[in-house]
């Protein structure tokens, strides 16, 4: 075992969850003296253990428990990973709940012996990539997602906090070793020849003529400079659509083991990024040319929305709150600029990952037919590639959508 590992670590499963549960007094809030208690491992993540307990004789009593393994579950126990970002996830999700409550789960209590956090279940949501894959709208989604961007970034940036809270916060969220996954799977091994790049053979053309293409990779370093040396917000750091449990009323993100002092852009754009792979994938998922194009314009209003949203509450909770003298309009208009380039720029980095790198999304890599998914991968490398070397021209998320839009898939090959 790993000497950083606290002596009290060892990794539960189903049986010995139950005896553990009951050795918690903050969860006797939930369960009842001697009840028989029900769990299961639910985890399909690609990091941890997760298990639901219930009540038998009431299941919506349940908890979410979410265990840290010392090493990445996606690859066994080849890839070592610090157990400690359970506490960076349970610490960032109650940040989160201060700030933005009906859209965070609360946690009841972190562990720090067996690096686990008890948290609310969600028993009443879906995965939202799931529910898009199917073809399910979430019409509230942009106004809460929107909302929540803005609290967690604005409110955690140094336009809000004072200048001793910035800096420890800071350090409380260093994480290391889940920014170096990030810097190696999103900026670095899409663009260059890895075993670990997961695209298949149909795309080969396309994804060596990227990898080809320095002015990208020019642009792509920009990017993951940006990710590493900015210290924006406390960012959520993996904010995709399998981040989000919802359904028609409400919207909760979960997951943030990846949060850290990062930029603003890297947040909205992975939100930005996913629903444009959602759209991509509908290219062939949705048979039917006219309900493909109105989900479609489902998902491009809510980039549109969600962004305004963003703009509305950030205004609200922090510029209204500036001093103007030292931060005048025009420089929080230039603020704002600068975060909707960032989200393209690294919403962009977040599409293309997923189709070349080694975690692709089930949007795309769960199509079946080998040159249906062809053509959804080519058309989402086609929407990063022009988010990125076009976001300098990007004024408005208007522009941005029209950016993306106006690309095509380029498979199958004209020869
Ligand atoms: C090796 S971990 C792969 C990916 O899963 C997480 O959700 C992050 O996106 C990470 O890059
Ligand atoms: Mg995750």
């Amino acid at each position: 075992m790993n000497k950083d590992i606290s002596p009290d670590y060892r990794p539960l499963d189903a049986s010995t969850i139950i005896d553990y549960v009951w050795s918690r007094p903050e969860l006797r809030e939930v369960f009842r003296e001697g009840e028989a208690l029900h769990a299961d491992e639910v985890g399909d993540g690609n990091l941890n253990l997760v298990f639901k307990v219930w009540a038998q004789a009431d299941p919506e009593r349940t908890v979410v428990i979410k265990q840290a393994l010392p090493y990445l579950r996606l690859v066994g126990g080849g890839w070592p990973l610090p157990v400690d970002r359970a506490r960076i996830e349970a610490e960032a999700l109650q940040v989160e709940y201060r700030l933005v409550p009906e859209h965070t789960p609360r946690v009841y209590f972190y562990d720090p012996g067996m690096y686990l956090f008890a948290m609310q279940n969600l028993n009443h949501h879906v995965i939202m990539r799931k529910g898009l894959n199917e073809g399910i709208k979430y019409p509230r989604f942009a106004q809460h997602i929107g909302v929540f961007l803005a609290r967690t970034l604005g409110m955690t940036s140094d336009l809000v906090l004072d200048y001793r809270t910035k800096k420890l916060e800071v350090a409380r969220f260093i994480n290391p070793e889940l920014c170096k996954i990030t810097e190696d799977l999103i900026f670095t091994e899409p663009y260059r020849y890895t075993e670990r790049n997961g695209f298949h053979k149909e795309l080969e053309p396309q994804v060596f003529a990227l990898q080809a293409d320095e002015a990208l990779r020019v642009e792509v370093a920009k990017m993951k400079e940006k990710f590493m040396t900015q210290a924006q917000a406390l960012i959520h750091g993996d904010l995709h659509t399998g981040s989000v449990m919802i359904n028609q009323e409400e919207t909760y993100v979960i997951d943030p083991e990846f949060a850290f002092y990062g930029p603003m852009g890297f947040d909205v754009g992975a939100v930005i990024g996913n629903l444009f792979l959602n759209y991509a994938a509908q290219e062939v998922r949705m048979k039917d040319p006219a309900q493909r194009s109105d989900f479609r314009k489902y998902l491009t209003d809510t980039v549109i929305e969600l962004w305004h949203v963003f703009e509305r509450e950030f205004q609200k909770v922090v510029w209204d709150q500036v001093d103007p003298i030292n931060m005048p309009r025009a420089y929080q208009q230039d603020y704002m600029l600068r975060v909707l380039q960032d989200s393209a720029g690294l919403g962009a980095c977040k599409m293309m990952r997923r189709v070349i790198g080694l975690a692709g999304v089930a949007d795309i890599r769960g199509i079946e037919d080998v040159h249906d998914r062809a053509i959804a991968g080519s058309l989402a490398l086609n929407i990063g590639q022009a988010l990125i070397m076009g976001r300098e021209e990007i004024r408005t998320i208007e522009d941005l959508v029209e950016v993306a839009t106006a690309c095509k898939p380029t498979y199958p090959w004209k020869s």
